[in-house]
């Protein structure tokens, strides 16, 4: 969506100087069109968790990348399923959903978890039934790209996937799998393609000082059926917290979600470090481990301040960012060099 002239006017002239640099919307990836509509959504008078929910709409509704929204990742089966989460820093509330089946708007569906019921995470097909009765609309994620992705994938023996210590050979033959009686401890090989991503993460700081934060994907294409990744996960994901600021990641969620890189960050700037170094800290502490993980993580604070931070691994030496400020005056495509 194209942000149009007027609303930029009535945007900057009705928004108080109490800061410079915020409103703040940061976001992963140059996922441009959705940075612009989590501002035009502020500037039409919409909350921070508006404009989270708006910008990362936009992503599903467009397929950012085909790791955003239908027809991405589908998993063993061929199904496309989603994962999303909102967080309102004000209210410290959460809504998530994971796997969540035939629904395109999932982070729609995430906010309608924190608002219209007590929970804070729903999964599988359960979370589908809910958002039906929510009234979402029920519709086949499946598309043209996504048939041909699994059926590639079918014919080269399902390879790659996920699994390991079964038989067959996951190394060379498709399912069903059993688990292997012995077996040689193998390594983990990295599966999320780094030149087909990546999940939406959005921070956004309104004029007030309200922070908010989300996440939507399609996860990990040939996933196992069932999984769930790090996004809709609070603290994994991404955290928010009105008191400090907010922070989002992308990456490898099957390690990411170990660390809570989202939360670490946001709990090292309350100790009043600055984003980009918080950024930093929470990708050094699953390289410890991991040191070849695919990730990166956005950050912001109270005053505006922003940072980003990636792990480098061949092919994946810079990650791309979206910031759109009162200072940039535009949506902003920023890079960090991966540590
Ligand atoms: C996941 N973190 O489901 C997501 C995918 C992603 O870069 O961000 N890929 O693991």
């Amino acid at each position: 969506m194209k942000l149009k002239l007027i609303e930029l006017i009535i945007c900057f002239s009705l928004t108080p100087t109490c800061s410079a640099v915020l409103p703040l919307v940061i976001n992963t990836w140059p996922f441009k069109d959705a940075t612009t509509t989590a501002w035009s959504t502020l500037c039409s008078g919409g909350s921070a968790l508006d404009a989270v929910e708006a910008g990362c709409a936009q992503c599903e509704k467009l397929q950012c990348d085909g790791s955003v929204g239908y027809g991405g990742s589908p998993d063993e089966t061929g199904e496309t399923t989603l994962d999303a989460m909102i967080m309102n820093g004000d209210t410290m509330e959460v809504g998530a959903v994971g796997q969540l089946r035939r629904i395109k708007n999932a982070i729609g569906v995430a906010r309608a978890v924190m608002e219209r019921t007590k929970h804070t995470f729903l999964v599988g097909e359960s979370a589908s039934v809910f958002a039906e009765n929510m009234g979402f609309l029920a519709e086949d994620l499946t598309t043209n790209q996504s048939l041909s992705i699994f059926t590639k994938w079918l014919k080269e023996n399902c390879q790659p996937n996920y699994r390991q210590h079964v038989s067959p050979d996951p190394s060379t033959s498709c399912g069903p799998y059993k688990p292997q009686a012995m077996f040689q401890r193998r390594r983990r090989g990295q599966l999320i393609d780094i030149h087909a991503h990546d999940t939406i993460g959005m921070i956004v700081i309104n004029q007030a000082g309200q922070v908010a934060a989300g996440t939507s994907t399609n996860g990990a294409r040939h996933k196992v059926p069932g999984r769930v990744g790090d996004s809709p996960i609070a603290g994994a994901g991404a955290y928010a917290d009105s008191t400090v600021g907010g922070a989002a990641a992308t990456g490898d969620g099957d390690i990411m979600m170990r660390f809570l890189p989202s939360y670490l960050a946001v709990e090292q700037m309350r100790a009043g470090v600055d984003p980009s170094a918080a950024c930093r800290t929470a990708i050094t502490r699953i390289k410890k481990h991991f040191p070849d993980f695919f990730g990166a993580v956005v950050c912001a604070n109270m005053t505006g301040s922003y940072g980003a931070a990636c792990n480098k691994r061949p092919g994946f030496s810079q990650f791309p960012f979206m910031v759109f400020n009162r200072k940039s005056n535009v949506p902003r495509q920023e890079m960090v060099d991966c540590i």
